[in-house]
């Protein structure tokens, strides 16, 4: 698939201010232009194709990851997806319930939960399936809520409890097969975290983002934030825990959300599927502007919380030069902004790519590394991106 897409990437490149046509043909309203500092202009992408569909649904909106210009993405551009559209749940009427393996089952009102809670978390996430090149399936939030640990202290954890399941208000059928046989059935969406991690001290229950309760896009009024993981994780419109004994194997849990990829084991190749869980390590080129003397090239990383060691960026086949960290998004569940300096640019068209290396020396990885993954979900590889210099 990765392949595929570079050469997708190759064929449809579209040169100069036809790359803002080719913008408007995606149909992606949300594409709006950025603002700018006086005398700063934006460079345009030259690699953004027209074939691949990417025309917005009521149930999906893109980030122009060309606007990002502060850590936080706001309420009404936070990139937003889900499988069975957005349920409207009162805030009044509003109950969480805490139920199966607990001593203290429960039903939790909003009042409820501010009780309990009003702590903060800043975290970033994209979706599994983001990738070039649009990348605005991520966005960065500063949410308040309760950490999910209190809640699940309160209803007594019973020491049976293997698994936790996180229900959300939204619901659809759904066909399960066996065997020769299909069953059609209504489904809730679900998934679930093992006792170790729902326990933890990062799990969130949020009920605003950026200081403003959450909207309907955005799981209104109660999500699950699971920091470090893909988007998936972070259950929205959050109606019910349940804890249990048994794996859960919804249809999200245990199937759409895989990825295949070829591992060497012992010199020979073994064919693995995993779970979508924690952030692959990721970075990209967002938006490139020029002022009077230099290019200003901004990105963006994410990843599982890991510090990070460097992120690099090079202009074609030169040499790899260190960008700086921007301060405000040092915080360990934050994406990490970044910019590098591009001085000496000269006319014609460039590739910029940027790459990302924590401190256990895991490399962001090039797209001929990651090869042998079949399946698209978890792109993270680095992506060189065109640009026109006039
Ligand atoms: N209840 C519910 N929560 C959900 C989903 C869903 O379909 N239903 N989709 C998940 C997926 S795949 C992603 S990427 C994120 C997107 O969150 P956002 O819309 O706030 O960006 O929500 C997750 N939470
Ligand atoms: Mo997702």
């Amino acid at each position: 698939m990765t392949n595929k897409i570079n050469r997708l990437d190759r064929r449809d490149m579209l040169r100069g201010s036809l790359a803002v046509a080719g913008l408007a043909a995606l149909g992606v309203p949300e594409w709006a232009l950025p603002a700018l500092a006086q005398g700063e202009t934006l460079v345009p992408f030259t690699d953004l194709p027209t074939t691949i569909n990417l025309a917005p649904t009521p149930d999906r909106r893109v980030l122009d990851i060309r606007t990002i210009d502060g850590p936080f993405t706001p309420k009404d551009q936070f990139f937003t997806t889900q499988h069975y559209g957005h349920p409207e749940v009162d805030p009044a009427t509003f109950r969480l319930r805490v139920s199966g393996l607990v001593d203290r089952a429960a039903s939790l009102s909003l009042d409820d939960l501010r009780q309990l809670g009003g702590a903060e978390l800043i975290a970033g996430f994209e979706c599994s399936g983001n990738r070039r090149p649009l990348q605005g399936l991520s966005s960065n939030g500063r949410w308040t809520g309760v950490p999910l640990r209190a809640v699940l202290d309160r209803a007594r954890v019973k020491p049976q409890a293997r698994e936790f399941v996180f229900f959300g208000a939204d619901r659809g059928q759904e066909e399960v097969e066996f065997r020769t046989q299909k069953y059609t059935v209504e489904q809730q969406f679900g998934r679930s975290l093992p006792r170790d991690l729902a326990l933890a001290p990062e799990p969130f229950l949020a009920y605003a983002l950026n200081g403003e309760p959450l909207t309907r896009h955005q799981g209104s009024p109660l999500r699950l934030i699971v920091p470090g993981w893909y988007g998936v994780a972070n259950v929205k419109w959050l109606a019910q825990i349940h804890a249990q004994e048994d794996q859960y194997l919804g249809k999200y849990q245990a199937r759409w959300y895989r990825t295949l990829r070829g591992e060497t084991i012992d010199g020979e190749i073994k064919w693995v599927e995993t779970a979508i869980a924690q952030m692959q390590l990721k970075s990209f080129i967002a938006r490139v502007t020029r002022d009077l003397t230099r290019h200003n090239v901004r990105g963006v990383v994410l990843n599982d919380g890991t510090p990070l060691r460097s992120v690099e960026v090079r202009v074609d086949d030169g040499p790899w030069q260190r960008a700086t960290m921007d301060p405000a998004t040092s915080s360990k569940y934050s994406w990490k902004l970044f910019t590098y300096m591009w001085s000496g640019a000269t006319p014609g068209e460039h590739a910029l790519v940027s790459r990302a290396t924590d401190v256990n020396g895991t490399v962001q990885p090039t797209s001929e590394e990651l090869d042998s993954k079949k399946t698209f979900l978890e792109d993270n590889t680095q992506f060189p991106r065109k640009v026109m210099i006039s």
